[in-house]
């Protein structure tokens, strides 16, 4: 094999730096920002990407794939019921039944299936950004402000940039980040009984996967919820080791905001 290509190390920087600034413009407004990419954000990524809407997920790690990976107490193979099954299988992880109803698939599977599944179906994930606040426009969430994760965990004083969309999701699991972020500004009240926060409840694998469904929605005007964000908002129980509402909660919010936004 002939390997003797006239490589530039100019050109490989330009390369990478074009590219990613060409993508980071395109991105400044957008029909939704997913905030977090794990389970929830990478599922409700695809399927907004798959309507045609313009979708960016926002990452603060290097990896995407959140709670995914380790599985549960570093045995990484997930477990999900059989209503989550076809959304595994549309996006090419392998299920494998364990018990009636019950399935298992590889950790790493997953994650890397959710991903490229979301990349191709159009989502651009923009992994070391944190989100640190949001931007209101008469009482509406209208967009994001972004810095990178280094600069945050540098405790650098660099200010930050900010995106528009016509909605976001916070998809950042048990800490619910964007949703604090805005309930602690004056005089928000969040669609949620009593208009706060609630905080998770203690583990209840069957509830809390039920209640992951319901209270996945819009939580304030241009602003939503799924996965655990979405009962540690309204009060849920928590699951565990379960994944299967998670992509379901990721599945229904996309179709939420796809209505949303076609009205
Ligand atoms: O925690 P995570 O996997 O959330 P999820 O989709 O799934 C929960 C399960 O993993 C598990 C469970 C299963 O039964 O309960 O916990 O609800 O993924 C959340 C992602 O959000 C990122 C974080 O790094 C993780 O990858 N994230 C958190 N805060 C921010 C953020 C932020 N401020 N900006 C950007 N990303």
């Amino acid at each position: 094999m002939d390997y003797n290509f006239p490589l530039d190390e100019r050109t490989i920087s330009r390369a990478i730096i074009t590219r990613y600034h060409q993508d980071l413009l395109s991105l400044l407004e957008c029909d939704v920002a997913v905030v977090g990419a794990g389970p929830s954000g990478l599922a409700a990524a695809y399927y907004l990407a798959r309507r045609g809407l313009k979708t960016v997920v926002f990452e603060r790690r290097l990896s995407v794939g959140g709670g995914m990976w380790g599985g549960a107490m570093m045995f990484n193979r997930i477990v999900f019921q059989d209503p989550a099954r076809g959304v595994f299988e549309e996006v090419g992880v392998r299920c494998e039944e364990f018990a009636p109803g019950y399935y298992t698939a590889h950790a790493v599977e997953a994650v890397t299936g959710f991903a490229y599944a979301a990349c191709r179906a159009g989502a651009q994930i923009m992994n070391l950004i944190t989100v640190e606040d949001v931007v209101l426009r008469e009482d509406v969430v209208a967009g994001l402000v972004l810095n990178w994760t280094a600069v945050e965990m540098a405790g650098l004083h660099v200010d930050p940039l900010a995106v528009r969309c016509r909605c976001v999701v916070d998809a950042t699991g048990h800490d619910a980040r964007v949703v604090r972020i805005l309930a602690d500004k004056d005089g928000v009240v969040l669609k949620v009984p009593g208009g706060r926060i609630r905080g998770e409840k203690s583990l209840w694998a069957e509830v809390g996967e039920r209640q992951i469904l319901e209270h996945t929605g819009e939580v304030y005007p241009g602003l939503y919820v799924t996965g655990m964000a979405a009962n540690a908002v309204a009060g849920g129980y928590r699951m565990g080791p379960v994944f299967g509402g998670m992509v379901l909660s990721g599945k229904k919010v996309a179709e939420l905001i796809a209505e949303q936004l076609a009205a």
